[in-house]
């Protein structure tokens, strides 16, 4: 990978520590909050969330690629290297399945303080419908090797980050790449990828943070050690400083969402709902094992009451909840939070980290009853 001092181009934003010193928004975030959209939470409604509303992340350009010259490589240490037109790879075994999909930078505006890059606040979301062939079926006819430790999937993305100039990388473990609900996928809600969803071919890595899921495939290399690219080390941590080395950030916290009731005020967003009984509902989900309970509270989380839990459609996607609120004239802040398999339940206070990864905070909602 080619480094270089990104300072010696660009200038710097804020006061250099990677950290916002005001609540209000740097024109840089702003920038990134507008080619980078998120899920109105009114669409947690769609079972599956159309197209156009599935957030989106972006870290560098759209990629100009059309599919009948680009080839997907599969390379490094493997028996036989392979070449595969996008035809080639529809013609394999076909899978579909609905996938929560999440940014791990979801809720980081909502950190103080927070770090300045897309500042995301409960929006990076969405429940998509993939459609693609197994990985572990093409690793296999490739041969991975027996001394190949991890796969690298590279993006035909190009940008700076950091003071590296690279392609977006990342990597999984052979164990986690040959899981059977991988994917290389090429359509998504049953239409081609679009071009800012990956296409012509994305992975897709459920219960994994979106970062998993590397778009606009181009390579697929079997190595020998554990990949060692900026989106692995430097991004994507759990990490107290700029310096710390932190854990890496990968399977989806727990979390559970609700439709805000009633109606907006345009400036604030806060909610004005007619007092009588409300039915709260909304979508939690958790990365493994998925969720086992959803808990609201009316009276700003003094006291709370289980939700009723749904279905859901595969062990990769959300479920739905739903509560009945008996909404007194007044005004109250909604709480709603998830645990998931294991017990891990959503906190109430941020647990701050320095990228502003997996801040599963409960979500609050204003609401105004009259
Ligand atoms: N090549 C490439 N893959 C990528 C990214 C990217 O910038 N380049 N962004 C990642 C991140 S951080 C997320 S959250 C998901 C977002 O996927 P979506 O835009 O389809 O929702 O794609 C991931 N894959
Ligand atoms: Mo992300």
């Amino acid at each position: 990978m080619e480094q270089k001092s990104a300072n010696k181009y660009f200038s710097t934003v804020g006061d250099g520590s990677g950290l916002a010193q005001s609540e209000g928004l740097y024109k840089e975030e702003l920038q990134l909050a507008l080619r980078n959209s998120g899920m109105p939470l009114e669409a947690l409604r769609y079972p599956i969330t159309p197209t156009g509303l599935h957030y989106l992340l972006i870290h560098y350009d759209i990629p100009a690629v059309t599919a009948d010259q680009w080839r997907l490589k599969i390379a490094g240490r493997v028996a036989t290297p392979l070449n595969l037109t996008l035809e080639e790879i529809k013609k394999r075994p076909r899978r579909t399945i609905p996938v929560t999909m999440e940014c791990a930078g979801n809720g980081r505006a909502l950190f103080a303080p927070r770090r300045i890059s897309q500042p995301w606040l409960l929006d990076a979301i969405g429940n998509a419908e993939w459609t693609g062939t197994p990985l572990r079926t093409v690793l296999q006819e490739a041969g991975i090797r027996g001394d190949a430790a991890e796969i690298v999937f590279t993006g035909l993305d190009q940008g700076v980050e950091g003071d590296q100039i690279q392609h977006y990388q990342r990597s999984l473990t052979v164990d986690e790449a040959t899981r059977d609900e991988v994917l290389l996928v090429y359509e998504m809600n049953g239409a081609p990828l679009p071009p800012q969803h990956g296409y012509p071919l994305r992975l897709l890595k459920p219960g994994w943070y979106g970062m998993a899921s590397v778009k606009w495939l181009d390579r697929i290399e079997a190595v020998a050690e554990p990949f060692q690219g900026y989106q692995m080390v430097r991004a994507y941590r759990y990490a107290q400083s700029a310096e710390d080395p932190g854990e890496a950030v990968n399977v989806m916290r727990a979390r559970a969402l609700m439709i805000p009731p009633g109606i907006p005020d345009f400036m604030t967003r806060e909610r004005l709902v007619s007092a009588g009984p409300v039915t709260l509902t909304g979508k939690a989900w958790a990365g493994h094992g998925g969720v086992s309970r959803v808990e609201l509270s009316v009276d700003g989380g003094s006291t709370w009451s289980k939700a009723e839990l749904g279905e859901s459609a595969s062990p990769y996607a959300r479920r739905t909840w739903t509560f009945v609120w008996d909404a007194k004239p007044g005004a109250c802040v909604l709480h709603v939070r998830a645990t998931d398999a294991e017990g891990n339940m959503q906190p109430v206070d941020q647990q701050w980290n320095y990228g502003g990864y997996g801040n599963n905070g409960v979500q609050r909602v204003n609401v105004v009853v009259r």
